[in-house]
This record gives C-alpha cells, sequence and structure tokens, in this order.
C-alpha cells in the first residue's frame, strides 16, 4: 500500500487542497487547521527523537548549556501546538489534558475562526524513557458559538459524533500522522528527507475482524465479570484452535490503536474496581479514535452507550473503552 514512486507522492497540503477542490464550497480553514497541526507534529517529532539524549542535554527542570530551561517532553509537545494553533487562523481555542482549563484564544483573528481542537499533546509520555513510540491525539469540533465572538466552554463540551475532522500522529519507527473526515481516514509518513508528510496510507479501512487483543492483563481480576468471561473464552479457544488470538499490548495507545486499525483486532480498556470509569480521557483519547474507527469500518463503545454519543459534563472526563474491528466489538459488547 506504500506510495513508492516518489513523482506521484502527495504531500499532506497538497492531499488537503486537492481534497478542497472536490467541495468548491469549502472555505480552507480545516486545511488550514491540519496543516498547523502537522506543523507542530514536525516539531515535536524533531524533539522526541532526541529524547534520549536528556542526560546529554539536560535534565527537565533544569537549565542546559545554552542556559535554556530544559521542558519535559509532554510540557513541550503541549506548547508546539499551543504555538501552533494560535498562530494559524483556524481555531478560536484548545482544550488539552496537560492543562486544567481550555484556552480560549481570544484575539481578533481567533474569535473569526469556527473551530475548537482537544487533544492530549503527548499520549503514553510515561513511555518515553524507554525509548516506546508515544503520540499526539487530536479532535476538531465546529464551535456552537458564532464566530466573530470569543469560543466558550460549551464549544468544548461536545460529544464526539459532532467532530468534523480527528486524527493521531505516531512517534514511532516512522514519523506518521493520520487523520479522517467523514469522508475518509489517511495516513501521512513524514520524510525527514524534505520535513514533508507524505501520503503513504491512502483510504485506510480496518478489517472488519482481527486475531489481536490488546489489554493491560495485569488488572484482570480488577476488571468486570463480563470482561473476565470474554478474556477467558478467547484464551480457551486458542487451547483448542491454536493461535487463532493472540495478544498485544504496548501500552501506548497510538501505538496500540495504529496496530488495530490497520491490521484489525480489539483493544480495552475497562473500568476497574479501583476506578470503575477506567483510565482513558473521553474528550482527548476516546472520542478522536472512536472517530476514525468509524470512518473506517470500525466501533467504539464504553459497555452501555457508543463512544460517540456520549455527552460530555466535564473537561477531563474517563470513559471505559472497546474499540476496534466490528465484529470484535460487537462480540465483547455482548459479554458486558
Ligand atoms: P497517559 O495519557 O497518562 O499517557 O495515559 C494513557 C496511556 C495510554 O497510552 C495507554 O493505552 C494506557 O495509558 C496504558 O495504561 P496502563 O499502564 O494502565 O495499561
Ligand atoms: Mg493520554
Amino acid at each position: 500500500m506504500l506510495v513508492q514512486n516518489a513523482t506521484q507522492i502527495m504531500t499532506l497540503d497538497e492531499f488537503t487542497v486537492h481534497q478542497l477542490r472536490l467541495f468548491p464550497h469549502a472555505t480552507g480553514e480545516l486545511s488550514h487547521l491540519l496543516r498547523d497541526i502537522g506543523l507542530a507534529a514536525k516539531r515535536i517529532s524533531a524533539d522526541a527523537i532526541k529524547a534520549g539524549l536528556v542526560g546529554v542535554l539536560g535534565e527537565a527542570g533544569l537549565r542546559n548549556v545554552q542556559g535554556e530551561d530544559v521542558k519535559k517532553l509532554d510540557v513541550l509537545a503541549n506548547e508546539q501546538l499551543i504555538a501552533a494553533l494560535r498562530k494559524g487562523v483556524s481555531c478560536a481555542g484548545v482544550g488539552s489534558e496537560e492543562s486544567d482549563q481550555v484556552l480560549i484564544f481570544d484575539d481578533h483573528k481567533s474569535n473569526q475562526s469556527k473551530y475548537v481542537v482537544l487533544f492530549d499533546p503527548l499520549d503514553g509520555s510515561s513511555n518515553i524513557d524507554n525509548n516506546i513510540s508515544v503520540g499526539t491525539i487530536f479532535g476538531v469540533y465546529r464551535r456552537t458559538t458564532a464566530p466573530g465572538s470569543p469560543a466558550t466552554d460549551a464549544d468544548f463540551l461536545q460529544p464526539g459524533t459532532r467532530q468534523v475532522a480527528a486524527g493521531y500522529v505516531l512517534y514511532g519507527t516512522s514519523t506518521m500522522l493520520v487523520y479522517g473526515t467523514r469522508r475518509g481516514v489517511n495516513g501521512f509518513t513524514l520524510d525527514p528527507a524534505i520535513g514533508e508528510f507524505c501520503l503513504s496510507h491512502p483510504d485506510i479501512t480496518c478489517p472488519s475482524n482481527g486475531n489481536t487483543y490488546s489489554i493491560n492483563h495485569g488488572n484482570f481480576f480488577q476488571y468486570p465479570a463480563g470482561v473476565r468471561h470474554y478474556i477467558t473464552d478467547i484464551q480457551r479457544w486458542n487451547e483448542f484452535n491454536p493461535d487463532s488470538y493472540t495478544e498485544r499490548y504496548v501500552g501506548s495507545m497510538v501505538a496500540d490503536l495504529h496496530r488495530t486499525l490497520l491490521k484489525g483486532g480489539l483493544f480495552l480498556y475497562p473500568g476497574t474496581k479501583e476506578r470503575p470509569e477506567g483510565k482513558l480521557r473521553l474528550l482527548y483519547e476516546c472520542n478522536p479514535f472512536a472517530f476514525l474507527f468509524e470512518v473506517a469500518g470500525g466501533l467504539a463503545t464504553s459497555g452501555p452507550s457508543r463512544i460517540l454519543d456520549i455527552i460530555p459534563t466535564k473537561l477531563h472526563q474517563r470513559t471505559p473503552l472497546f474499540i476496534g474491528s466490528k465484529e470484535m466489538v460487537t462480540e465483547v459488547s455482548s459479554y458486558l
């Protein structure tokens, strides 16, 4: 599926312009916004590949040899996204997993913008010290308030079904930006030689079934009975049908879900006895992925409800998550 011929390669900018041509009434604001996120992603990627040099470049919280404050990568990633979106022309404000409150830009330019963005700037950041893939996750919403005035808190507390676009950036063996609108999901790989995201995975669809399940098995006895039954049943199935299912858990959601999106499978982060709502955040983590998986043909549920239908009541709300191939999500749902 990788596009091999250099003359056929389409950059992210070219792709979004191409999409615009298909919709003559589109204003281009969303394309600008994706370009801004792409720019921040390139900067974060440049910082992420140096993460292992922390001992050389200096510890977070201290000053480096150039006399600059050294920041943790998740703080840097947050700042890069805010800076790119504030400077752009398409975003009236942001909500970030790193910040307690939303940040409403409230200047003349931003108040004309019709979108707000919710993001997790660097998900899985506890993995950075071990050189394991991490990622950025984002969801884009059209404001409920009319452009011309500052965004309000209500603009950020919309159900995921109202997202106009969502995506993620995976800082892995290569850096990839995957984003989707209702028209489809496409993946772009950063070509470091030219510093551009290039279309490498056009029209991504999630296989309707898979054989991989992804869960933190260490919490097994903390999970609800239905989840334990499901896991036990698929392991029993393997007893007589070897290799029917296999378990893969990076513990970095963007990496686990990127694999699940491309190859099929099921990712589960259930509630536990300790944390009935689970760990993952509805607005920054679950909604963007739920949107992408549904557009790509998969499903996402909290158990009682489709993820995208949940009406958020607070910014940092958490929800259990079962997401992946349609058939596997349907099957696990019957146990919940
Ligand atoms: P974070 O937002 O604090 O980085 O936590 C989210 C991460 C996900 O990437 C990952 O799927 C999950 O936490 C792993 O949690 P656990 O270690 O409980 O399995
Ligand atoms: Mg996170």
